[in-house]
């Protein structure tokens, strides 16, 4: 079999970039290694910026989110139980949408189901071969059977523990990381959300946060170690902590209810270099990761899908090898910026293991300058709704 584009990974990076090719003629082939249901099982992002939400809707991918979303105008901090606003649309004219990747993955597939793009998947033990000629191609298992993919480009849209990036020479491959001694024991119920907005509450107790899905679906978060036993956290014990970290007003009024899905995620900062080697180009996760504090993730693999897209139709369309030549530095530049924004939010919002009462003023004081300098709330604005492509 041969195709213009083959795509590792059949997440939301995978799967617009093959939209989005699609509809500028050039073919793809995705090989996803789980099944379809698996993928749209996935809980994770909520937050899309507008950048992404304009990207979407350019693609004809936005229908069912301008219906279901939720447009956002600002966002709740708190600090010890006392919150205030930022408010995105007097501040920097702009809003971001609340709508999960969840919904984002199953219009896309929706998409792709109507375009006939052809997306295998089961596909064990992806191999990329011959990257850096002109006759790459990968390999894969279905069932037990070997079976052989040529292509002119690898794109490797396959996560943070995909194969494509560690196809990459480890004499050229640098990896810039921060991990952080906390992770995210998050909840998902069936109950009305506490706030009509987010609310980022840092405490003494630890960070935690109130997000939703729809207005009878809630998700909350709080920090807790990263190897917490997740057996030992009941709903009650979760509701309960979450209630003495969140502003008392939230407390008071907060609805609780069993939680549909309960998990801890691990929180770190990571972007590799470079993100293109030969014909193969990382995207999304596989190319760097943030901690969710920022609500960047699926924002950047959605800016880095349009950068790599912009690059191979002037390839394909108008002979130019320029904008893949970009593709690397164009991506990492604007990821780079995330990633600063993302460990600034993270550092200021949550409670550090070795975290000295100096330590501690600091964040105070970052968070009270936050809320009464209008230049520090446009910096924040610009940043959380998403800076340009
Ligand atoms: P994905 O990981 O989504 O998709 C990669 C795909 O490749 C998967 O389907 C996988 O099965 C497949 N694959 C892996 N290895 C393969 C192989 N060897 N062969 C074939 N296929 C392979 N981001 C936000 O912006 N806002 C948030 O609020 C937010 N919350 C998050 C909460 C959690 C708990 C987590 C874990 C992440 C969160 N993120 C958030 C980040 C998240 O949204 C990711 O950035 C997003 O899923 C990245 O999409 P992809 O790059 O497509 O990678
Ligand atoms: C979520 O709704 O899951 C969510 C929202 C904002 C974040 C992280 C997660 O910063």
């Amino acid at each position: 079999m041969r195709t213009q584009v083959a795509i590792i990974g059949g997440g939301p990076s995978g799967l617009l970039l093959s939209h989005l090719l699609y509809k500028a003629g050039i073919e793809t082939v995705i090989l996803e290694k789980q099944s379809r249901e698996y993928v749209l099982s996935r809980i994770r992002a909520g937050v899309l910026e507008w950048g992404t939400v304009d990207l979407l809707q350019k693609a004809g991918l936005g229908n069912r989110m301008a219906k279901e979303g939720f447009i956002h105008n600002g966002t709740y901090l708190s600090s010890q139980n006392r919150g205030f606003r930022i408010d995105f649309d007097k501040l920097i004219k702009n809003k971001v949408m609340v709508y999960g990747q969840t919904e984002v993955t199953s219009d896309l597939y929706k998409a792709s189901d109507s375009n006939n793009i052809k997306i295998i998947h089961h596909a064990k033990n992806v191999k990329i071969y011959d990257i850096e000629t002109d006759s790459t191609y990968l390999t894969y298992n279905i069932n037990g059977v070997e079976k052989r993919l040529d292509c002119d480009f690898v794109a490797g849209c396959d996560g943070f523990h995909g194969v494509s990036r560690k196809s990459i020479p480890q004499k050229v491959l640098k990896e810039f990381e921060r991990i952080y001694p906390f992770g995210w024991l998050g909840v998902l119920s069936e109950t009305p959300p506490v706030s009509e907005e987010l609310i980022y509450a840092n405490h003494s107790r630890g960070f935690a946060l109130c997000s939703m899905r729809n207005s009878n679906l809630s998700r909350y978060y709080i920090q807790t170690p990263v190897d917490d036993n997740l057996e030992a956290w009941d709903d009650n014990s979760f509701w309960e902590e979450l209630k003495k970290r969140i502003p008392e007003e939230s407390a008071e009024t907060l609805i609780t209810g069993p939680s549909i899905e309960k998990s801890i995620a691990p929180l770190r900062s990571f972007i590799a270099n470079p993100l293109r080697w030969g014909n193969l180009f990382l995207v999304g996760d596989a190319a760097h990761i943030v901690p969710p504090t920022g609500a960047k993730g699926l924002n950047l693999a959605v800016s880095d899908v349009y950068y790599l897209f912009e690059g191979l139709k002037s390839y394909y369309q108008e002979k130019s090898d320029q904008g893949i030549k970009d593709y690397s530095e164009k991506a990492s530049n604007r990821a780079w910026k995330a990633i600063r924004f993302s460990w600034w939010m993270t550092t200021q919002l949550h409670r550090f293991p070795k975290q000295t009462a100096f330590d501690q003023k600091i964040q105070e004081a970052e968070l009270r300058y936050l809320e009464q300098s209008t230049a520090a709330q446009t910096v924040f604005a610009e940043n959380y709704v998403g800076l340009p492509f």
